[in-house]
């Protein structure tokens, strides 16, 4: 059937010649087919399409973004579809608009989380149990939200995993070529209660967002023993929702089913703004959880998530975990866990996590793969079984139970290991040292630079890499300099360009790289970590016991010289 260039017509999709898409009411659904022009920059970066909220809502532009992603669905005709987002502002009319496409482009079924709302990991999750071709999460993660905020889009694929880079590009050169969309003429789909209803010939089938999600929880963890450490009257939690979407994940798994008192989880409301905040789990975006962990009458662990509840905060009573020695804990206490009783077959980190989790492996003659920065990187890994593990240095940590890492399990992971072991986490974490000694590690970050000088800066960096070998900074020698490049182990596909590794004598390392999820200017991310074998030395401050290399990192880039910064913006 061919369609005019713009204008209306009844759909046809899916049926035979001549007959009509007829919707709830009894009418003919009808479809515009839109005219349209691309917009510049709908490439998706490290996790999908994240812009300002003003930008999302010109006219087109969500609809174009929207539009570009249904040619790389596989299997479109029946195919099954998920949608939900973390329920920030413009996510309620955005989910709207991708139903009546949905339905225009002859998806056969849509599950909607209920209200709209659906984390990234209980998409993931979704996406895999209801076998559906895919997913679309509306989310800018850890941005901040409202209409001055940020709006996003990710695409999961069939595994319940973000798009592959193959599949991003893809996605983005339709948005090169598009001249025109299709929607649905139709009235919005209520979305406030579970139930199911016709959109022309397409299903919306509103789902509870949290079901599926607690079912694979409580398959994985000893929900008995957490639920035991919840009554011994020996354990006090704090989880700070941070007004984004973990809170009714948290309110249903941590109170209703661990018996967790009530008052346990905070800020457990979804807001569109996120209450104002920053929905971010670190040390300066939860300061106020990081001060109620801190304080005289601190309770025994706290835990944080962001705005689509895939990253996590780990705290204990004035302890702070870092996530890439938290990745290491759980590898090294997988085999206490009832899902990983039997052990891991191998783990994978990003290339600026630290090497906590490399100790790990090798203690335990696993495998562990070193990829670029983002999730989807560890999606081939996990499907052809080499990982059970991974995580990230940016507060994500994940397993093979959905293709997303995941704020919530992490935090069960730890409490179900804090059930088993019985001791506090800062003895937990100091026994872990012991044994493989510390990685000291922090992350400084500049935002909101000028992107021009950033850019310039890695450029001459990156021209500079060769000339970087054996040369001195402070007391350390440079011996390795590279610009980090991938080649995917299972389908041989390169990734170029992820980020500059500077190695020294003493094993010490710094990265550089840009953000690929930021809307606002650029923003460098440092890495620096320092290995310490010696548990004498095993209780200090992070930003002390890398200052030097702090110091050779601003050397190195010149970062003031480029930037004019003194300092950075955020350190974690
Ligand atoms: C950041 C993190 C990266 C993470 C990504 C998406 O990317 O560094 O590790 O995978 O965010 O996380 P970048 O390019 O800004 O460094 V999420 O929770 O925002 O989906
Ligand atoms: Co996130």
């Amino acid at each position: 059937m061919t369609f005019p260039a713009s204008g209306r017509l009844l759909v046809k999709l899916n049926r035979p010649a001549g007959a009509q898409t007829i919707d709830t009411n009894g009418h003919a659904m009808k479809i515009d087919n839109v005219t349209t022009t691309p917009f510049d920059g709908q490439r998706p970066g490290t996790s999908g399409l994240r812009k300002k909220v003003s930008v999302f809502r010109q006219p087109h532009y969500l609809e174009n973004f929207i539009q570009s992603i249904f040619p790389v669905l596989e299997d479109r005709e029946g195919a099954t579809l998920i949608l939900g987002g973390d329920g920030r502002y413009h996510n309620a009319d955005a989910i709207q608009v991708i139903l009546r496409m949905a339905a225009a482009n002859g998806i056969a079924r849509v599950l909607v989380g209920r209200g709209g709302i659906l984390s990234t990991p209980a998409a993931s999750c979704v996406i895999r149990k209801h076998r559906a071709a895919g997913g679309i999460i509306l989310s800018a993660s850890h941005n901040p939200g409202g209409p001055q905020g940020d709006f996003g889009v990710k695409f999961n694929i069939a595994n319940g995993g973000p798009a592959p880079e193959s599949v991003t590009e893809a996605i983005y050169r339709n948005t090169r070529e598009i001249r025109e969309y299709r929607i649905a003429v139709h009235p919005p789909v209520p979305l406030e209660r579970p139930g199911t209803h016709a959109l022309g010939t397409m299903t919306v089938e509103v789902i509870d967002p949290v079901a599926d999600y607690a079912e694979l929880m409580e398959r994985l963890f000893d929900f008995d023993a957490i639920h035991a450490l919840f009554n011994s009257g020996a354990f006090r939690m704090r989880f700070d929702a941070l007004h984004a979407v973990t809170g009714p994940y948290a309110h249903a798994i941590l109170e209703q089913r661990l018996g967790a008192p009530p008052g346990t989880v905070v800020h457990g409301t979804p807001l569109e703004d996120f209450g104002g905040g920053h929905p971010d789990p670190n040390l300066v975006y939860a300061r106020e959880l990081v001060d109620a962990l801190f304080r005289a009458d601190a309770p025994d662990f706290g835990a944080a998530s962001d705005g689509d509840g895939d990253r996590n905060m780990i705290l204990g009573r004035r302890c702070f975990v870092t996530p890439s020695d938290s990745l290491a804990v759980l590898a090294a206490n997988a085999h206490l866990i009832p899902g990983y009783r039997l052990g891991l077959r191998g783990v994978a980190r990003s290339m600026p996590t630290s090497r906590a989790v490399d100790r790990v492996a090798a203690a335990h003659g696993i495998d562990c793969y070193e990829t670029p920065t983002g999730w989807k990187f560890f999606g081939n890994l996990l499907d052809a079984g080499r990982v059970t593990l991974c995580g990230e240095e940016s507060f994500g940590t994940g397993s093979d139970h959905v293709r997303e890492k995941d704020g919530l399990w992490a935090v069960l992971f730890w409490l179900n290991l804090l059930a088993v072991k019985r001791e506090p986490v800062n003895k937990l974490l100091r026994n872990h040292w012991r044994t493989f000694g510390r990685d000291y590690y922090t992350r400084h970050d500049y935002e909101a630079l000028a992107p021009e000088p950033a850019h310039a800066m890695l450029e001459e960096l990156h021209k500079r890499l060769g000339t970087l070998t054996g040369r001195r900074y402070g007391e350390r020698t440079v011996s390795f300099a590279d610009d980090f490049a991938y080649t995917d182990p299972v389908d041989g596909s390169v990734s170029t360009g992820q980020g500059i590794r500077i190695r020294f004598d003493d094993d010490a390392r710094i990265v550089f790289r840009l953000s690929g999820t930021g809307t606002e200017g650029a923003t460098l991310r440092v890495y620096l970590e320092r290995f310490e074998p010696d548990p004498a030395h095993h209780g200090q401050d992070p930003q002390r016991v890398l200052a030097g290399l702090i110091a050779a990192a601003g050397e190195i880039a010149q970062i003031q010289a480029h930037t004019g910064r003194t300092a950075p913006t955020v350190i974690t």
